[in-house]
């Protein structure tokens, strides 16, 4: 970008951030949309962060709990002009002739990445404000460019440093990032978050989802370095028509885009010159023939790319996807998706934001154990560790991002920020082979005002930003008759390029007989995924059949759920269980069964697992 834009850029966002914080916080009724801001101040996303010069931002941050937001609002819950707000950082106790109500460096901490409820008790179910701070030197290079990259915060953030605001962030599970060059010190950086998790009608997801609202700065924060120039995006893949050529385009950010860069993967003899024009964009197409990524050779090549100053290498896998009347082809071969759903929830028993290589090696060896080539990553973008070490293991994902039940559907400031993230969940992963589905929603209501049109135009923009994958949504079922059922949104499931619909036979829709006499009929010769069916069980809780809850009941409900899904013959190309694991929902009430856990896992939270995990084991094992 030419630099006086972008500097005439940074000065209209630090006037607008820092002389009126009102701006961040009012406008945000429903009735005035247009006034919503989402996302000020940051820049497009850098790929391959995980392959970059970075320094970590991890560790202990020292935390102010603010559920008032003191640090922010004054006492007539007016802003605070930035220079009086907690942005300052500044300490009563080096300065005890000033009236200053806080002390970062007297506050406890925090662990970074992490959630805020599993570290302190008295956060156990929190929603408000918490402010994190991390001090740190850095001695910058002459011409070189730095940014600070959050891989996640939940929900919203407002950032700053060395007492100036960067910008504001919304949406919980998709990273974002700052340019900070020119503005750190060589000593005692302060950043600053303010993070704030309350839940929203407004929001992505809205203010009811089965899930525990984990607030924090929940994965990792880097300050990445880069050239002046630099490559800030690339893509790369087989190309969908025509899977002989291998295709891509680069995207260059900095002065002097014109030139050329270079794409090599040296295990294939490869080196490919690509052409950047002077907006920064570079196109390539080649004839290749990789060995194809599949669950049963995850074969990746390590491929390079350099322009001026600039390079990176990142693993990358070729396959292609794509549906033929119903069936889904995986490298032109049909494929049945062995999957099941899994929350972003640490293996280890304690509940807690999942972030790690560990715990997705955990998560993902369990879904292994079960049979399965095939994850729903359930109802949220996971870490870019979770999929990469699926793309590792072998292990297809399905992708998702948080409009989830009934939410504000007419807001034009609710669809900005669920189009900014699948947006940015694309700009991530979009080089991540194992990815055969990007879902726009979970179980919405058919005929809400406004949901067609805000669904469409997500899928829209899912095809547009990458015509490679397939595009859908988890629908629901509709009945014909007493014993006929089919997908409940027709339309949608003709604009999706796959029939995913949830169903819950045996749990909230009668008993498990039930599925004895129920058949299923579909409106469209396309592949069909059932994306969500179970019941739940506390594991070591046994009983008869009949009682719920028990490990007997949850194991017949499996029997005969499968039994019957069974009988939708070769049409019925998938199916993910609800769900790998007990994962806590402060929906779930019932003391000594729930106690705050969504029972439906195959497996405990500790790990266990229960009957059921074997039937569906024992079924996929029959599955080609
Ligand atoms: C669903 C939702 C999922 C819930 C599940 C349940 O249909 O998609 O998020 O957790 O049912 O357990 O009720």
């Amino acid at each position: 970008m030419n630099p006086l834009i972008r500097a005439m850029k940074r000065i209209f966002v630090f006037l607008f951030l820092s002389c009126s914080l009102l701006a961040l916080s009012c406008g945000r009724t429903p009735e005035e949309p247009e006034q919503v801001i989402i996302n000020e101040g940051t820049v497009p996303q850098i790929c391959s962060v995980g392959a970059r010069e970075k320094f970590s931002l991890d560790g202990a941050w020292n935390a102010l709990i603010d559920i008032y937001e003191t640090g922010y609002y004054s006492y007539r819950r007016t802003p605070i002009p930035v220079g009086s707000s907690w942005f300052m950082d500044r300490s009563y106790f080096t300065t005890p002739d000033q009236l200053i109500e806080y002390d970062f460096d007297a506050a406890p901490t925090l662990d970074v990445p992490g959630d805020w409820n599993t570290q302190r008790p008295e956060l156990y179910m929190y929603e408000g404000t918490v402010w994190y701070r991390r001090k740190f030197d850095f001695k910058p290079e002459e011409g070189k460019r730095y940014f600070i990259y959050f891989e996640g915060v939940n929900y919203e953030s407002v950032t700053g440093l060395n007492g100036e605001i960067l910008g504001r962030h919304e949406g919980g599970f998709t990273p974002f990032c700052f340019e900070v060059t020119g503005k750190l010190r060589e000593k005692d950086n302060s950043l600053i978050v303010k993070v704030d998790n309350r839940r929203r009608l407004e929001n992505v997801p809205t203010v009811n989802f089965d899930w525990w609202n984990y607030g924090g700065i929940t994965r990792s924060v880097h300050l990445v370095e880069t050239p002046s120039t630099f490559i800030r995006d690339f893509s790369i893949g087989l190309q969908k028509d025509n899977p002989e050529y291998m295709t891509g385009s680069i995207d260059i950010d900095g002065e002097n885009v014109r030139g050329t860069a270079v794409v090599s993967i040296p295990e294939l003899g490869l080196e490919i010159p690509v052409s950047i024009n002077e907006t920064g964009l570079g196109t390539f197409s080649v004839k290749a023939d990789p060995e194809r990524w599949s669950p049963g050779n995850p074969k990746l090549y390590t491929v390079h790319v350099t322009y001026g100053k600039d390079s990176l290498k990142d693993k990358v896998g070729f396959r292609t996807i794509e549906t033929k009347g119903h069936d889904i082809l995986l490298n032109g071969e049909r494929v049945f998706l062995k999957g099941i759903c899994i929350h972003e929830e640490k293996p280890s028993g304690k509940g807690g934001r999942a972030f790690s290589e560990e715990d997705a090696r955990t998560t993902l060896g369990w879904a292994k154990e079960l049979g399965c080539n095939f994850v729903r990553l359930a109802h949220y973008p996971h870490s870019e560790a979770m999929v990469r070490m699926a793309e590792e293991m072998g292990i297809m994902v399905w992708s998702e991002i948080p409009v989830y039940w009934t939410i504000d559907w007419t807001n034009p400031a609710t669809f900005r920020n669920a189009c900014a993230q699948l947006e940015d969940n694309i700009g991530r992963d979009h080089n991540r082979c194992n990815i055969i589905i990007w879902s726009v929603a979970n179980e919405t209501p058919v005929g809400a005002p406004g949901r067609k049109e805000f669904l469409y135009a997500l899928i829209d923009k899912a095809r547009e930003l990458d015509g490679t994958r397939l595009v859908g949504a988890a629908m629901e079922t509709a009945y014909i008759s007493d014993t006929l059922a089919t997908i409940n949104d027709a339309e949608l499931f003709e604009k999706a390029d796959i029939g995913s619909f949830n169903q819950y036979v045996g749990w909230y829709d009668g008993t498990p007989d039930k599925c004895d006499v129920l058949s299923w009929t579909f409106s469209l010769n396309k592949p069909v995924i059932i994306s969500e069916f179970g019941g739940g069980a506390k594991y070591g809780y046994h009983g008869p059949e009949t009682w719920r809850f028990t490990e007997e009941y949850q194991k017949l409900l499996y029997r005969k759920n499968l039994a019957m899904l069974d009988r939708i013959g070769p049409q019925l190309a998938g199916t993910t269980p609800w769900i790998l694991k007990d994962f806590r929902s402060p929906k779930r009430a019932l003391t000594g069964i729930q106690d705050d856990y969504n029972r439906k896992g195959l497996i405990s939270e500790k790990g266990e697992k229960k009957a059921a995990f074997y039937v569906v084991r024992d079924w996929y094992s029959t599955k080609q």
